[in-house]
């Protein structure tokens, strides 16, 4: 009847940006990302049969923006015709500010809400449900680096490399506080109908991932920035080149990838990523993290700088 479940935020190498199909939430690109381990949102499902409608409180307070959202999640987990819960969630980060925080919400919420209302899912149908409420989530159900495959009817999502395996760490450069102006889901659908670059990046995603896919099980760092650069700015691009133009950067954004392509000239093992927010993710070896998070600190406008490992996917804290 209640069970709490904690997953943490993935940040995306090759980037999925664009839907196929918007009522279903089917992504028009398969993705690469990496779970971390340091940020984490939880989840508490309490089933309470005295409720009319379910509750929201996120992070302490009333969530009824987001109530909508949470209760159709809930629908696709148990049915229409479930009882009504209680929903609580905590995260140790900023939420709305391009960290991902819908991919632990509903990944952590999936599972909280299988165990909850006794369903037992499978992992293959956890994904489903969670993508169905946002694209990113399904790959937050696994850790270390992991593939979202975008097949024909559905999603899947595959384990490529344990988190262990290549203890990457993550330094994330926050150049601004608050939340975004257009969600990515809005903006995504904006690139979809007007920008000129999108055909071209849905058409060039399957060699960026296999790029991507042969560099992590290599594991070389050189070879994985240059893909995940490109990929990024790719993506970016069709958002610039949209109508209106999706801009989520700012000056601080661009003063951060100066200072991480300084770094990379003097042979630093580190690249950088940037999702539908300001902030900026480095992804270095971890004998390089105090070099690059001390780089950012001094970086003009960063106002904040956070460090993760890569960690494990969504987990049931009780039942
Ligand atoms: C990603 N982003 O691959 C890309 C890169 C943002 C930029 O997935 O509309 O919140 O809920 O499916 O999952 C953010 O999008 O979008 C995202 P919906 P979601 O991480």
């Amino acid at each position: 009847m209640r069970a709490i479940a904690k997953a943490q935020p993935n940040i995306a190498l090759i980037k999925y940006w664009g839907k196929r199909d918007p009522i279903r939430n089917l992504p028009a690109v398969g993705s690469i990302s990496v779970t971390l381990s340091d940020l984490f949102t939880e989840m508490d499902v309490e089933i309470d049969e005295t409720l009319k409608d379910d509750l929201l409180v996120v992070n302490g307070q009333d969530g009824n923006a987001m109530l909508a959202r949470v209760s159709s999640c809930l629908d696709n987990v148990a049915g229409q015709d479930r009882p009504s819960a209680r929903v609580t969630s905590n995260s140790n980060f900023p939420i709305a500010a391009g960290l991902a925080s819908s991919a632990s919400a509903f990944a952590a919420l999936v599972v909280a809400a299988d165990a909850a209302f006794g369903e037992s899912l499978s992992g293959g149908q956890l994904a489903s449900l969670a993508g169905r409420s946002s694209g990113s989530a399904a790959r937050s159900l696994l850790g270390g680096f992991v593939e979202l495959e975008n097949h024909r009817d559905d999603i899947a999502v595959n384990s490529l490399l344990a988190a262990d395996d290549w203890p990457l760490k993550v330094v994330i450069a926050i150049t601004a506080s608050g939340p975004k102006a257009v969600s990515s889901g809005e903006a995504m659908e904006v690139s979809r109908k007007t920008s000129p670059f999108y055909d071209r990046w849905v058409e060039q995603q399957a060699s960026d991932l296999t790029e991507a896919r042969a560099a992590v099980s290599d594991r070389e760092l050189s070879k994985l920035a240059l893909i995940a650069e490109h990929n990024c700015l790719k993506m970016h691009s069709v958002m610039w080149g949209s109508r209106p133009p999706m801009i989520y950067w700012n000056s601080a954004t661009i003063a951060c990838m100066q200072s991480i392509r300084d770094l990379q000239s003097r042979g630093v093992g580190v690249f950088f990523t940037i999702d539908a927010g300001p902030q900026v993710k480095a992804i270095c070896e971890a004998e390089h993290e105090p070099t690059v998070r001390q780089a950012l600190v001094a970086t003009a406008g960063v106002v904040d700088v956070m460090v993760s490992g890569l960690g494990a996917g969504a987990k049931l804290v009780t039942a």
